[in-house]
């Protein structure tokens, strides 16, 4: 009996140790008809270093995490084969930089709706931390740029 409550002890301590990841101010832009992709945007910061391992929602066929640049004076996107959040800092997903792409959408994403996204990200532990998120859908157009929902 006795061993039986140390091995829950060290399985809660161990628990404790996952890399947690904080997502701040996340939103969707919210899209125009036929439109077939969009981005999704958040601060994340881990409290220790994480990678994404899964990104997927039920509104798109792909989840990837992309990339804008400027190069020549042109603006290029590309998909980041690995996406590593370091330990305690924040990381901004943001219009014309690092986003969470949503590709071939099943349906269009209205303003004001809530949109789930579930990250999944794996520490060094090897631990898995699975975030399901919903995420407001906000018109870039719309000069009401406060938080819709509750
Ligand atoms: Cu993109």
């Amino acid at each position: 009996m006795k061993k039986l409550m140390l091995g829950v002890l060290i399985a809660c301590f161990s628990l404790a140790s996952i890399a947690e990841v904080a997502v701040k101010d996340p939103w969707v832009r919210a899209t125009v008809p036929h439109q077939q992709a969009t981005g999704a945007f958040m601060q994340l910061t881990a409290d220790q270093e994480a990678r994404l391992v899964k990104a997927e929602s039920p509104l798109a066929e792909a989840v990837e995490v992309h990339e804008m640049k400027m190069e020549h004076n042109v603006m290029k996107m590309r998909a980041l084969p690995e996406f590593v959040l370091p330990a305690q800092k924040t990381v901004t997903l943001q219009p014309g930089g690092l986003h969470i792409m949503l590709t071939g959408l099943r349906r269009p994403v209205t303003a004001g709706e809530l949109v789930p996204l579930t990250l999944v990200f794996e520490g060094r532990n090897r631990r898995h931390e699975t975030l399901e998120l919903k995420v407001p859908a906000r018109s870039l157009t719309s000069s009401a740029s406060g938080r819709h929902g509750n």
